[in-house]
C-alpha cells in the first residue's frame, strides 16, 4: 500500500513544485490525495481521518515548511505516520514447525476471518510455495462452510470438507489427519465468530486451540 501512496504523493508534490513553494494551501491539497489513496486501500475512515490530521499538523510545521526539500520532508512525515499506524516491526508468519504448520483464525463475527483465510492461503501458495489446506469449524452460521469451499477453489488450495452436524474439535482433528496424509505444509483453520463475553464459545476456542496446538493464532 505504501508504494502506491508514495507514488501518488510524489506526483502531487511534483505538481506543487512546478507552482513554486509548498504552501499551507497546497499541503492541504496533497492531504486530499493521501486521504483518497488510503480510502482506496481500504483503510477504515476513522483511521484515515486521524492519520491525515496528524500529518497535516506536522506538515504545516517547521519540519516540512522550512526543509530544503519540502516535498521529501512531507513524504517522510506520511511514511512515519503510516508506520506508526501499521506497526513498525514487520513480523513474518512463523511456520517453522513440523508440517503441517497450523494457523488458527479466530475473531469477531464479520471481522473478515474467512476472507483472511483465503487471502493467507493464496499468499502462502503463491509466494511461499506452500501446499495449503483449509478447513472450516464454523458450524453455526449457515453456508459458512460453503463460503470457504468456494474461496478455496478460487485460490486453488486443498479444502477439507466439514459439516454443521460435526463438533468443531472433531472437524479440527479430522482436518489435521487429512493434512498430514496429503503432506500439506500448512493447515489453516477457520472458526466461527465469537465475543469474549460468550463463555461457551470462548471455551470452544480454547478446546480447539489445545487440540490443534497452532503455531500461529
Ligand atoms: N471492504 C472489505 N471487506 C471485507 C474485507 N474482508 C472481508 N470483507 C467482507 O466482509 C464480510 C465478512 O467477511 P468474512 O470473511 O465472511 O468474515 P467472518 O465472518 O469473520 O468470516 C464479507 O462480505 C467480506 O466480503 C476487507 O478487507 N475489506
Ligand atoms: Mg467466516
Amino acid at each position: 500500500m505504501f508504494e502506491s501512496l508514495s507514488q501518488r504523493l510524489s506526483s502531487t508534490v511534483e505538481r506543487l513544485r512546478g507552482r513554486g513553494r509548498l504552501t499551507e494551501a497546497n499541503i492541504r491539497e496533497s492531504m486530499r490525495e493521501v486521504r483518497i489513496a488510503l480510502l482506496e486501500a481500504d483503510v477504515a475512515l476513522p483511521v484515515v481521518q486521524a492519520l491525515v490530521q496528524r500529518v497535516q499538523v506536522r506538515a504545516i510545521g517547521q519540519e516540512v515548511m522550512k526543509s530544503l526539500t519540502p516535498g521529501q520532508a512531507l513524504i517522510k512525515v506520511v511514511r512515519d505516520e503510516l508506520t506508526a499506524v501499521m506497526g513498525s516491526v514487520n513480523t513474518d508468519l512463523n511456520l517453522a514447525a513440523a508440517p503441517p504448520a497450523i494457523v488458527l483464525v479466530a475473531g469477531l463475527q464479520g471481522a473478515g476471518k474467512t476472507t483472511t483465510v483465503a487471502k493467507l492461503a493464496r499468499f502462502l501458495r503463491e509466494r511461499k510455495k506452500k501446499k495449503v489446506m483449509v478447513v472450516s469449524c464454523d458450524v453455526y452460521r449457515p453456508a459458512a462452510i460453503e463460503q470457504l469451499r468456494t474461496l478455496a477453489a478460487q485460490v486453488e488450495v486443498l479444502f477439507h470438507p466439514s459439516s454443521p452436524d460435526q463438533a468443531p474439535v472433531a472437524i479440527a482433528a479430522a482436518a489435521l489427519d487429512a493434512a498430514k496424509k496429503n503432506f500439506a505444509d500448512v493447515l489453516i483453520v477457520d472458526t466461527a465468530g465469537r465475543l469474549h463475553v460468550d463463555a461457551a464459545m470462548m471455551d470452544e476456542i480454547k478446546v480447539l486451540h489445545a487440540a490443534l496446538d497452532p503455531i500461529e493464532t
